[in-house]
């Protein structure tokens, strides 16, 4: 059974444990926290960094290589669209959510109002926060108004680069940031698809309970 490293919290552990839900595939959650240098997690994570999968003999981390090995070696239920034109897309959608989106939703509310609590690193820079909601997202959330489908997912089935954009926002609705449903309609509403699908409503349901454990 493959084995995924990483607690569920970390936004790139949900986008893997998510994929791996939504193509039905038996896993283990090896539950290593952020930060964990031991020399066998070392082994399988060069970089000490949450998420890495192991598989039979494979060690690999980083989760848009993990979340693409999977979709290459278990195709039955495909994760990623399939004409080259709109691979490129995903794989942009993939890396915007992975990175600005993460940059801003998690580091800039999620990290300061959840994780410097949770684990004693100090008060939430609420002036960071606040530069983050009113000056730099927005201009983040018009652009996503003006590529996200008005109905069903980026490109057909769910696919990781939609658990990309989305992971950022639940990471922040955790700590009571949700976008603005007037100003961003489109936005909100595939918020919660994405939020509902099956697959994703499973990962987010433990989600909760571990954060419940945490708070
Ligand atoms: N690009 C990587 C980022 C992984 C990452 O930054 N993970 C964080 C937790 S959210 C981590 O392990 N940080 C600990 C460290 O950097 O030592 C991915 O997509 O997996």
């Amino acid at each position: 059974m493959i084995k995924i490293h990483g607690v569920i919290l970390s936004p790139f552990v949900r986008k893997v444990i998510a994929i791996a839900k939504i193509k039905k595939l038996p896993y283990e959650n090896v539950a290593v926290f952020p930060a964990t240098k031991t020399p066998e997690f070392l082994a399988v994570s060069p970089l000490g960094k949450i998420p890495a999968l192991e598989d039979g003999s494979l060690s690999v981390s980083d989760s848009s290589a993990i979340c693409e090995y999977l979709d290459d070696k278990y195709p039955e239920i495909a994760t990623r669209p399939v004409s080259s034109e709109d691979r490129a897309k995903a794989r942009w959608f993939e890396e915007y959510g992975d990175t600005k989106l993460t940059e801003l939703c998690v580091a800039g509310i999620y990290f300061e109002r959840f994780v410097k609590k949770s684990f004693g690193k100090g008060d939430a820079d609420e002036e960071k926060v606040a530069n983050t909601i009113e000056k730099l997202l927005p201009p983040q959330q018009d652009y996503l108004e003006s590529v996200l489908p008005a109905e069903g997912f980026l490109f057909g089935g769910i696919c990781t680069a939609d658990i990309s954009i989305v992971g950022p926002f639940i990471s922040a609705s955790y700590v009571g940031y949700t976008p603005d449903k007037d100003q961003h309609p489109k936005l909100t509403a595939y918020i919660e698809r994405v939020k509902s699908h099956e697959a994703v409503a499973e990962v987010l349901k433990a989600e909760g309970d571990l954060l419940k454990k945490l708070a």
